[in-house]
């Protein structure tokens, strides 16, 4: 029985203001259907984050609709797992779909009701699925499916927090075997590709324990962007393409997983290019002037020490595609003694930086930008827009 996994498509996403749902679709036709059409697989199993927003727009949602139409086409049944970007618009119409050999889960009832599969060599897997939920969904979940069970569990604490309904969760469950776990989140020792610590909520105490998994025979993952195989049945497929200029330097691709009588015969991670061509440049403004055209994706970083006038603008001719540009070594402590800093006019010490409030900062900022003191009209309005902000944040919003 053979299997592919892959996750964090991430349809959708704008890249440093750049929509590359083109270079996506490019993904598909060019790279990944021609592979399926070579393996034909048993089954393909996707660990969320299929889209980049929670509400898609019309262009991503028609993108995910022509890949299921070609996996249906492929006769290749497909399960699928939600992840934190997307949102129950993407498994709107499930119900309808799992007629046609598609599962999309996004709740929890093919983790207490696994999912029996038997591929045409007699092989029979359960596969459980536990998309993303947010530890309230866990909640109303656990306690609808367990009663009294739960209900016992959590009367005994003062606060329940997500490591303590995860471990209920997969403490609780008596596993049909050989189990095979579908997930969206990250593990202990897992490798991180920075992409994803801009998530929602996703801080240390998510971090899934290796030891609630070790009863699975198989964990299939996504979150971590990063291909990696966290130990001998621990698995995560990453994102289809570099989402960030420090990832570009990683491969990219899927695993082709082969199960015979309910053991691993065989892991491969088979790397597909990315039709997101991203590329890192390091040199001073005056090589990087004569460097050749360049039509990738660049990120520049400036090996001057002192500030360029309008390097962007100025570098746009060799490089269309120039999105960032950084300098090698901070300018901050040369830039801080020139006459251009604002928060030090006013005779600051610099030892008395620290100190500086926002109504300070703002009058500085005013008068180097506007060349004059801001009146007491502005200055009031901005000091109500920063009570209102912090108390917002205060609120919890
Ligand atoms: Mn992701």
């Amino acid at each position: 029985m053979r299997l592919i996994h892959t996750s964090d498509w991430h349809l959708g996403k704008v890249f440093f203001g750049k929509k590359i749902l083109e270079e996506q679709r490019i993904f598909f036709e060019n790279n990944f259907f021609p592979l399926l059409r070579e393996v034909k697989p048993d089954l393909l199993v996707v660990t969320g984050d299929l889209v980049d927003k929670p509400i898609p727009d019309y262009e991503t949602l028609k993108t995910l609709e022509e890949i299921l139409y070609q996996l249906f086409e492929l006769k290749i049944p497909t399960y699928i797992i939600l992840g934190n970007h997307d949102s129950k618009r993407v498994s709107l119409y499930k119900e309808f779909l799992k007629f046609f050999n598609f599962v999309i889960e996004d709740g929890l009832t093919c983790f207490f009701n696994p999912l029996e599969f038997v591929s045409s060599q007699n092989e029979k897997l359960y596969f459980y699925l536990f998309p993303y939920l947010s530890p309230f969904e866990l909640k109303e979940l656990a306690e609808s499916f367990y009663k009294d069970t739960f209900k016992n569990f959590i009367s005994s604490k003062i606060q329940i927090f997500l490591q303590d309904l995860i471990f209920f969760l997969f403490s609780n469950l008596t596993l049909k075997k050989p189990a095979i776990l579908l997930g969206h989140f990250a593990v202990e020792r897992g490798l991180f590709s920075g992409e994803e610590l801009f998530l929602k909520g996703l801080g240390g105490e998510e971090l899934f324990p290796l030891s609630l998994l070790k009863d699975f025979d198989l964990v299939l993952l996504g979150h971590l962007h990063r291909l990696q195989k966290v130990n001998s049945h621990i698995y995560y497929s990453g994102s289809i393409m570099p989402y960030s200029f420090e990832e570009s330097q990683y491969k990219k691709g899927v695993w082709l997983i082969e199960i015979k009588e309910g053991k691993l015969l065989k892991t491969e991670a088979i790397t597909l290019n990315s039709p997101l061509k991203l590329k890192v440049l390091k040199g001073s403004f005056k090589e990087l002037l004569s460097h050749p055209q360049e039509s990738a994706y660049t990120k520049i970083i400036l090996k001057d020490c002192t500030p360029v006038y309008n390097p962007f603008e100025r570098l746009k001719a060799n490089f269309p595609n120039l999105l960032v540009l950084e300098y090698e070594n901070s300018l901050e402590s040369s830039s801080l003694s020139t006459e251009n800093s604002f928060w030090l006019e006013g005779n600051f010490q610099e030892k008395e930086r620290m100190e500086l409030n926002e109504e300070t900062l703002f009058i500085n900022f005013y008068r180097t930008v506007e060349g004059k003191e801001v009146d007491l009209k502005i200055l009031n309005l901005f000091k109500e827009y920063v009570s209102n902000f912090k108390e917002k944040r205060e609120g919890g919003e």
